[in-house]
């Protein structure tokens, strides 16, 4: 089948490589429109893969983005009638708030808990986790010969048709995670040594109401103890937040926290603590 992966970040790259090795035909465009470049993968073998070339229209588009950019890069892809209703499966963390004007009604959400990062030459798959494969609408049905070549490639992938309420789950993790080694400006690790029992506590009262508002029913001492369960199992990491700060790039934190307010306030609910954490980060995004 060929695919075609958008972006060289760490997520894309390594779904490329773990799709080429499965023998897969797959081509990157990079943001750039540069030739995509070649990368070590765990330090092992050597991934030279080839740029879209439009005589080979892809069956699959993959794109791995960071919230802010997802809009345009949808708008782009509508463009390019030749890429029309071509399955496409995406990967971003937190909410946009007008999605479903927005995403294509071919859009597949993937969730993922696989860990990679990348440098200008190596990209090294450091966390094995699972995936987590579900339609944006859920009348949409599983593209079975899709699925069964993630699934073949980078082992787990679960078909999920209520993949929103994974996101969700995500959307509170992340909450719950992000700013707060921000504000500690720690390893996720290093959070434990902090006090983080009281803002964690109201952070997930805080989206439990919300996430009722949405149909969703969690327990917000499940979201505490689901956070805490991340942040050992993810203890070396910096957060993605905490890394786009000391690369001086702009956060997701509007599409996280803020996500979570500006949805309270549509519906007249307060969010205090989530708010206190959007505007500090946004405070250092905007200093640094
Ligand atoms: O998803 C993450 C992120 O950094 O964005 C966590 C789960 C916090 C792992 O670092």
């Amino acid at each position: 089948m060929r695919w075609l992966v958008f972006g060289e970040g760490a997520l894309g790259g390594l779904i490329a490589a773990k799709l080429h090795q499965n023998h897969q035909q797959v081509a990157i465009e990079t943001r750039s429109g540069n030739a995509p470049r070649a990368f070590i993968f765990n330090q092992q073998s050597t991934v030279e893969l080839p740029a879209f070339d439009a005589q080979f229209p892809p069956e699959v588009i993959i794109a791995a983005l960071k919230a802010y950019d997802v809009k345009d890069w949808i708008h782009g892809l509508q463009q390019r009638r030749t890429l029309d209703n071509i399955p496409v499966i995406l990967s971003y963390n937190g909410m946009l708030a007008n999605e479903s004007e927005l995403l294509p009604t071919t859009t597949y959400h993937w969730v993922t808990t696989h860990g990679a990062y990348r440098d200008s030459v190596h990209l090294i798959h450091a966390g094995y986790g699972e995936s987590w494969l579900g339609p944006d609408d859920q009348l949409n049905s599983c593209p079975h010969d899709i699925f069964t070549i993630l699934n073949a490639s980078l082992p787990p992938f679960h078909w999920y048709v209520n993949i929103h309420q994974k996101r969700w789950h995500k959307l509170a993790i992340n909450c719950l995670i992000n700013p707060l080694t921000v504000l500690y400006r720690c390893n996720n690790g290093q959070l434990l040594e902090h006090p983080i029992a009281e803002p964690q506590r109201q952070l997930a009262n805080e989206f439990v109401v919300l996430a009722r508002h949405f149909g969703m029913e969690w327990q917000a001492e499940a979201l505490v103890s689901d956070a805490l369960a991340v942040i050992r199992a993810t203890a070396q990491n910096r957060s993605s937040m905490l890394s786009d700060i000391v690369l001086g790039r702009r956060t997701e934190i509007d599409y996280l926290n803020g996500f979570v307010v500006q949805q309270c306030e549509l519906l007249g609910l307060n969010a205090p603590t989530h708010r206190w954490l959007w505007e500090h980060v946004r405070a250092i995004e905007t200093t640094t």
